[in-house]
């Protein structure tokens, strides 16, 4: 059964067992005592959890519904249409799917969709909603602000208010961001770093971060921000840097390339494993108090150290020529230019500097990053040769 099909019969199956739902109905009654609503309900311990994931086709999205199915979750996912193929990341997931106990499931809505969220909810009674879902390039949101607001921080309201409209006891997760610090004024940037976003992407998600603790503070919701710094992987998407630095690389090795073009080279920041960082999430929502946690690595790069990694990971040859827009890398086995400046990709404000201090989830969550910049590079230079069907130079 393949994705596509995969969705028709969850879709189908939550018809067959929507009278069984309705049963269960009295476990999540809605209580006025906070503290009783943090508490989780007495059948979920006796049955598998349920976990609903928002961006559950992105790169964190994936790997978060992986790792709850090994947990023995439930897992649902809110999938948005598109006209293209966007199930790549997941559709391995299918494969165990069984019929009679499909703990695996796709629905269709949106952030930008209030009733489909309620639908959703209604239909899963998650015990954990992990709000992943956003417009997440911040390049992108300075062509695109409006948009941004809308799903990024907008949309953070509509599934939080959905929640609380339905009186779920669900605990809440929301994907906060390092760019939340921007044109950062203390370094490492901690829980009590001040916040100066610096596109609209930073902003919608400050919006996020101050919704969720108002509804914690307002409603006894258990919602926490996980505020985290950038975290890559093969999964990456295809015009983040890093994964945009080694499929370049990759395909020039193919020759179905010729050059890489990128922007600031100068930029700093603290890239971490996305696989270690989804675990971490979990841990948030484990806990017996909602707090809000920054998960970072503690250590900064820059682009170029990133890019000369990965060209020495692909054992390219390379050596530098000119300076600021005009400065190229040249591949001195063949002579050839394969990076170079498009200032195009100089973003109208620039987030110089992030490094993260997560002290407090090391020490509170027992949360520890493993693996380091020269082994995540080694990672993703790997899948993506093996991708270009290519090996090292
Ligand atoms: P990603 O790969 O770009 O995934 C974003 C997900 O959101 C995709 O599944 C996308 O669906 C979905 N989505 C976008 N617009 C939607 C809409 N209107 N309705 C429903 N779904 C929508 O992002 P990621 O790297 O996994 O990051 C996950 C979350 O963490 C994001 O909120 C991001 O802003 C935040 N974050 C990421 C990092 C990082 O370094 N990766 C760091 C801090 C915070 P399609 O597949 O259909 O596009
Ligand atoms: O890879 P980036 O696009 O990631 P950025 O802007 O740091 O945002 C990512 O991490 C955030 C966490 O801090 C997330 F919240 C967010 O959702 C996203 O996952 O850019 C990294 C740096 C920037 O300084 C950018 O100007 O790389 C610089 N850069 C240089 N050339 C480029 C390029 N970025 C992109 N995307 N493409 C380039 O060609």
């Amino acid at each position: 059964m393949n994705a596509v099909e995969n969705l028709g019969y969850s879709l189908r199956s939550i018809g067959k067992i929507r009278p069984w739902i309705a049963s269960l109905k009295t476990l999540f009654i809605h209580t006025d005592f906070p503290s009783q609503r943090f508490q989780p309900c007495t059948m979920s311990m006796t049955m598998s959890r349920r976990a609903l994931i928002t961006g559950i086709t992105g790169q964190d999205g994936s790997y978060l519904a992986e790792f709850l199915l090994t947990k023995g979750y439930a897992v649902h996912g809110l999938v948005r249409r598109a006209s293209t193929f966007n199930r790549g990341r997941i559709e391995h997931l299918f494969k165990d799917v069984s019929r009679d106990a499909p703990n695996f499931q796709l629905h269709y809505g949106d952030l930008a969709d209030s009733n489909s969220l309620i639908r959703i909810l209604t239909i899963a009674k998650p015990d954990e909603v992990y709000n992943l879902a956003a417009q997440s390039h911040v390049g992108v949101s300075f062509d695109t602000p409006e948009y941004t607001g809308d799903i990024t921080g907008i949309g953070t309201t509509r599934l939080l208010e959905a929640l609380r409209t339905i009186g779920l006891p669900t605990r809440f997760y929301q994907a906060s961001s390092s760019e939340l610090y921007g044109k950062a004024l203390t370094t490492p940037q901690n829980e009590d770093t001040p916040f100066y976003p610096r596109s609209p992407y930073g902003c919608a998600k400050a919006y996020a971060y101050y919704l969720t603790r108002n509804y914690r503070e307002s409603y006894g919701m258990f919602a926490v921000n996980g505020i985290l710094f950038n975290h890559e992987s093969p999964r990456r998407g295809e015009n983040f840097v890093t994964r945009k630095i080694t499929l370049s690389i990759a395909n020039i090795l193919a020759g179905r390339q010729e050059c890489l073009y990128l922007g600031n080279l100068e930029a700093k920041r603290d890239w971490g494993y996305a696989k270690e960082f989804v675990e971490g999430m979990w841990m948030m929502l484990q806990q017996p108090v909602p707090d809000d946690f920054v998960l970072a690595t503690g250590r900064a790069a820059t682009v170029r150290e990133f890019l000369e990694l990965a060209l020495t990971e692909a054992r390219i040859p390379f050596e530098r020529t000119g300076i600021g827009k005009e400065e190229a890398y040249r591949d001195t086995r063949t002579g050839k230019v394969i990076v170079k400046i498009d200032p195009h990709y100089y973003r109208p404000a620039e987030v110089d500097f992030l490094v993260g201090d997560a002290s407090k989830a090391r020490s509170k969550l027992g949360w520890q990053p493993k693996t380091s910049l020269p082994e995540l590079v080694a990672i993703m230079m790997e899948a993506d040769l093996k991708l270009a069907g290519v090996q090292k130079a």
